[in-house]
């Protein structure tokens, strides 16, 4: 049996990113040929990523989502290339993606929809001993920064993840096999991310352990200054990634491996 995501994630753990897409925010194109995907996939893992999270579907701001099909055709032969090699975990909300991606080997299904997108997708992740992570996002990508409004951010966050995790194990999938992840930039103002990391601690009292994805989000780019930007440097990223550490994240889902696990390394010698 797989160990528990919490066994197999020690804080930190960096995921790294691999997107075989042609229109992501960061560095849509750079990974869209499978090969350069797999080599993209290979050299995050000997950088220290504990795993690699490959996506075929975009979900900046805008974006309008991709056919079955072509999620499949862009991810599957990394996912054949990357069997066995390196640990995978699968950025989707498609049933049928996870589900392929799990026959190859995938050890987390990442879905952003947190369960509310496909309805056959928490039968997929119940009948396996996958790891899941359940994303908060108000609204959709096409349309979610057109005026996201809250109360209590960090309040209305946490709420839903509780109930998204409760929903989660009714059917069946265990605890011990899911992490949490308040979703930066997912149908969020840059003050209300800022104000969510500033109070990642509520998120962290659920008791799970909690993923987080700041990696070159446009916030890091309009808070130096450039109202505009969408993405923000590695700089920032690193920044916002130890200030997460701090308040207590787990897994961090980034870009940039090398310099995440050096910066995190400091982090954790600090305040283990
Ligand atoms: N962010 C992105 C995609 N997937 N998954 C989780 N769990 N958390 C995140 O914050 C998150 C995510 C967006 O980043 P990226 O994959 O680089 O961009 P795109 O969606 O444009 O492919």
């Amino acid at each position: 049996m797989r160990p528990s995501i919490e066994d197999r994630f020690p804080r930190p753990s960096v995921m790294g990113v691999v997107n075989v897409t042609p229109d992501s925010f960061s560095d849509g194109g750079v990974n869209f040929r499978p090969d350069d995907a797999v080599t993209a996939a290979r050299r995050l893992r000997e950088e220290g990523a504990a795993i690699v999270d490959v996506g075929g579907e975009s979900t900046r701001p805008g974006s309008e989502g991709v056919s079955l099909d072509e999620e499949l055709r862009r991810v599957v032969p990394v996912l054949e290339a990357l069997q066995g090699e390196v640990p995978v975990s699968i950025d989707t909300a498609k049933a049928e993606v996870a589900s392929r991606a799990l026959a190859l080997g995938a050890e987390l299904v990442n879905d952003v929809t947190a369960l509310r997108g496909d309805p056959d997708l928490p039968e997929v992740v119940a009948s396996s001993e996958a790891c899941l992570c359940l994303m908060h996002m108000q609204g959709e990508p096409r349309t979610m920064q057109h005026n996201p409004i809250y109360a209590d951010v960090a309040g209305e966050v946490a709420a839903f993840l509780e109930e998204r995790l409760r929903f989660a194990v009714e059917v069946g999938i265990r605890e011990e096999r899911i992490c949490l992840d308040p979703g930066f930039g997912f149908g969020k103002t840059m003050e209300q991310n800022f104000e969510l990391l500033a109070r990642l601690d509520e998120i962290v009292a659920l008791g799970r352990p909690v993923l987080v994805g700041l990696s070159r989000k446009r916030s890091l780019g309009r808070v130096l200054g450039d109202p505009e930007a969408t993405t923000g440097p590695l700089s920032a990223s690193l920044a916002a990634a130890v200030e997460a550490y701090g308040r207590g994240a787990t897994i961090f889902r980034v870009h940039d491996v090398r310099e995440h696990v050096e910066a995190l390394t400091v982090a954790a010698a600090v305040s283990p």
